[in-house]
């Protein structure tokens, strides 16, 4: 089964983690996926490297964010993949997302909660508060003018592990559904329960979700993680549950040593290799 979507998105953004290796992810990604659909690369521009309002690099993020959301609205597509770049790298293709397709499921496969607030957040890195302003509760420049595209009971946080105490304190706030590395592990086609079938979903997929010593080549590594067997048979589950309407793959470093071959499993979870050559 092909994944059919109407544009792919490569993101080769670092800024919102400050980490470089993971701007040739988008690249790397690009050569594994063969595409279907459009392929439009988003510059990414170097910008001043400094903090602003609890931010780093805020310039670069925010512009980012605000010309891929221009892109999108001009063309308006129903279905997106974006290959990064950080996991602020699809901040914009959600916010369009969840506009076109209410009731959107958005499964968070990653090690990281990715829902601090400029004002909470140790690092002051956007790749950290990325879920939070999906939520609404993000810098506006990154949150958008269109108000909160997400509400917490349309998140399912999968395989998260590495969270800060007011990470912790919202998710128990908003009853936000979590399930960790050892849930992932034990059943990994759980993820998807209670979730109406055929209803509209889209993956984030920071690769970080995997445990290090299986996926190395992740700019934030977290200890304690599910095998990439387990998570590419849990993104699977998903694929068959849902109608996927978007998908993101981030915070792929290629210059760390690695299993190419874990990666092409995750990426065949989700029906992303279909129609390749070898
Ligand atoms: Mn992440």
């Amino acid at each position: 089964m092909v994944w059919q979507r109407e544009v792919d998105l490569v993101v080769p953004l670092w800024q919102g983690g400050d980490d470089v290796r993971v701007a040739a992810g988008a690249g790397a990604l690009a050569r594994l996926v063969p595409t279907h659909a459009g392929r439009l690369h988003i510059a990414v521009s170097e910008g001043a490297r400094t903090a602003r309002e609890g931010v780093r690099n805020l310039d670069t993020v925010a512009e980012t964010t605000r010309h891929m959301r221009e892109r999108l609205a001009r063309r308006s597509p129903g279905s997106v993949l974006t290959l990064g770049g950080d996991c602020a790298s699809d901040i914009a293709a959600v916010q369009h997302l969840a506009r076109r397709h209410p009731g959107l499921t958005v499964y968070w496969v990653d090690a990281h909660g990715d829902l601090n607030t400029p004002a909470e957040s140790p690092s002051g890195l956007a790749h950290g508060m990325a879920l939070r302003t999906l939520l609404g509760e993000g810098h506006p420049e990154l949150t958008g003018p269109a108000g909160p595209a997400l509400a917490p009971d349309q998140v399912v946080l999968a395989g998260v592990r590495d969270l800060d105490p007011s990470e912790r304190a919202y998710i128990a706030a908003n009853s936000v559904t979590a399930l960790g590395p050892a849930e992932v592990s034990a059943e990994p086609a759980g993820i998807a329960a209670g979730r109406r079938a055929g209803s509209p979903a889209y993956v984030h997929l920071d690769i970080d979700v995997c445990d290090p010593p299986e996926m190395p080549a992740v700019s934030v590594p977290a200890p304690g993680g599910p095998g990439t067997a387990a998570v590419a048979r849990a993104l699977a589950a998903v694929a068959a549950h849902h109608r996927v309407v978007g998908v993101a793959v981030t915070e792929y470093a290629p210059v760390i040593e690695h299993d190419e071959d874990r990666i092409r499993a995750l990426l065949d979870g989700l029906h992303l290799l279909d129609g390749a050559s070898d």
